[in-house]
């Protein structure tokens, strides 16, 4: 506990006003580093956390980020902070870092009261991108959002934060130290989390096979997964560091944008579709939370890599039983419906965000969870987690023997194959993007019976999700207009952009296994793409011609 004479000592009570705009998006607060430097905006977004989780006072808090531009300050700032709301124990990533998924891991193993990430994720960086701050519960998980609109509502009235006057902390050396009566232990970021990974696969078995001569681009994009994966894979498993490519983090990312998609990351896709491709490409993103999978000339989308995992997991030593239920985000194509129907398992919807997952993985309902965001995951933690799922197709590989296509063939030959795609219109002027959702929702209850084209939709609605663990209702999730032959689109807003607004469309089509399996899927999805458009209007009241990306 801090002593009462050391906090007169130290602790300064400094006079702010409120901001308008803190209140947390998909996931945390996310804004402009710009934003983000303004005098006491931080410091009122994270006094805020502390008046509304009274109970971190006398408790262990973990703290790390993915060492964007901006960490390194921030990060003593907010260590500051929670010596002077009276924190007992920080446990700190070495330099300040963490993965968002070890971060999760620390907070769970060392039953910590929660965590503060720093992070944008896959945003940009550098002093004209973005950064972020998020909450994590005792659970290792981002809070639900009952407490995300406690702190925003504290946001707006807070007068005072308390920070103590103390020289910067030596976050480069581990061990433990001392700041105003809150013990610091500075730790190895790696190892936790290297720890419980190894636990859950085959490192033997994957080792084999690449000492068989299989071959894998991992791209770690600059960010904050290169000295995980320099663990994992070329200490633990044996890979040759010339298969790990830019694991060194930058505060800038190397100038790039650390989002494995398609377009961020030409590079990657181009060495797997090209001549020579290896036999197996991934890639994490800003924080280390997303993944994407390639094999040979095959990119797996999301989507399917979270239902090819849930079908073949049972090949990892650590599900072994399979799943007990699996869930997805309802913009996240239903593949994994189809999987869990033929495993007899239950498959949760729920709104887009990590948070929504928590009670379902806490209450032992669900083995597994992803979103169409490159996003998958296991109730190992409670964030998606980038290494975990390489490393469970690498297993899946390994133990098999097969390779990336021929687990994709066989998943579509069993179950059908639900094309999917997301078309993003990005840095959109809010007024316009919100004009599509209120003429969409407008007009909902007239769209079913119509036919577009040779879909008639079968039902339409905005998205309302009712927890069923804590009952709690989220309304407005995202609209989505459903049509007899199983083919669908959703519209909604994102919740993590930074600057005007993005609209993202999903669509989706199915086919069965008796169908054409091997369509480019902007192919086989260019009729309900241009329904979505008539529908919705997107692009005459966006004023753009083509999405920024489509993945
Ligand atoms: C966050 C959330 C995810 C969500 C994604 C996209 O990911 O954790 O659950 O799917 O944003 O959200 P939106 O569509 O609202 O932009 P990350 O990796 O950015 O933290």
């Amino acid at each position: 506990m801090v002593s009462r004479s050391r906090m007169r000592t130290y602790v300064k009570t400094i006079r702010t006003r409120p901001f308008k705009d803190q209140r947390p998006g998909t996931s945390g607060l996310r804004k402009k580093v710009r934003v983000f430097r303004q005098p006491n905006y931080l410091e009122n977004y994270i006094q805020s956390i502390f008046d509304v989780i009274t109970h971190l006072r006398g408790g262990v808090l973990v703290f790390g980020g993915d060492g964007r531009y901006y960490n390194d300050t921030a990060i003593q700032i907010i260590l500051k902070m929670a010596a002077a709301n009276g924190v007992s124990r920080a446990i700190v990533g070495h330099r300040g870092m963490l993965s968002t998924p070890a971060a999760s891991c620390i907070i769970r193993k060392h039953m910590a009261a929660g965590g503060i990430i720093l992070s944008a994720s896959h945003n940009p960086g550098g002093p004209d991108g973005d950064f972020g701050i998020k909450y994590n519960g005792a659970n290792g998980g981002p809070v639900v959002e009952s407490v995300t609109d406690a702190i925003f509502a504290n946001t707006k009235s807070i007068r005072t934060y308390s920070i103590v006057d103390a020289p910067d902390i030596d976050l480069s050396k581990i061990g433990v130290s001392r700041i105003s009566g809150m013990d610091v232990e500075v730790i190895n970021s790696v190892s936790d989390y290297a720890d419980l990974l190894e636990s859950l696969f085959d490192f033997e078995a994957i080792k084999a096979m690449f000492t068989g001569g299989f071959s894998m681009c991992f791209d770690a994009m600059h960010a904050v997964t290169g000295p995980y994966a320099t663990e994992v894979f070329i200490k633990r498993i044996g890979v040759d560091p010339s298969q790990i490519a830019n694991a060194t983090p930058l505060p800038d990312f190397g100038g790039g944008i650390p989002d494995p998609n398609p377009t961020c990351n030409r590079t990657l896709f181009k060495t797997m579709f090209g001549d020579g491709a290896p036999d197996f490409g991934a890639a994490s993103d800003g924080d280390g939370d997303r993944n994407i999978i390639l094999g040979r000339g095959v990119y797996v989308s999301p989507s399917d890599s979270l239902a090819a995992i849930t079908a073949n997991a049972h090949l990892a030593p650590g599900y072994r039983d399979g799943p007990c239920g699996v869930a997805r985000s309802m913009a996240t194509s239903r593949a994994i419906d189809r999987v869990a129907d033929k495993l007899g398992v239950p498959c949760f919807e729920t709104p887009t965000g990590w948070k929504f997952f928590g009670n379902l993985l806490d209450n032992g309902r669900v083995t597994f969870c992803g979103e169409e965001s490159a996003g998958t995951g296991s109730n190992h933690v409670r964030e998606k987690d980038g290494l975990w799922a390489i490393l469970m197709w690498l297993n899946i590989l390994a133990a098999s023997g097969k390779t990336v296509r021929t687990i994709m063939d066989q998943l579509w030959r069993s179950h059908g194959r639900n094309y999917y795609s997301r078309h993003d219109y990005e840095g959109v002027e809010t007024d316009r993007a919100e004009s599509v959702m209120a003429n969409l929702k407008a007009k909902l209850a007239d769209l079913p019976g119509q036919t577009f084209v040779n879909e008639t939709v079968s039902r339409a609605d905005s998205f309302t999700y009712r927890d069923p663990v804590d009952g709690c209702v989220s309304e407005n999730q995202g609209v989505r207009v459903e049509c007899e032959s199983g083919s669908r689109f959703i519209v909604r807003l994102s919740g993590t952009s930074t600057e005007g607004a993005t609209l993202r469309l999903y669509v989706e089509r199915y086919e069965g296994p008796g169908g054409n399996l091997n369509m480019d899927p902007q192919v086989a999805l260019t009729d309900i793409v241009n329904i979505a458009d008539r529908i919705a209007g997107i692009k005459v009241t966006l004023g753009r011609g083509t999405p920024a990306i489509i993945s």
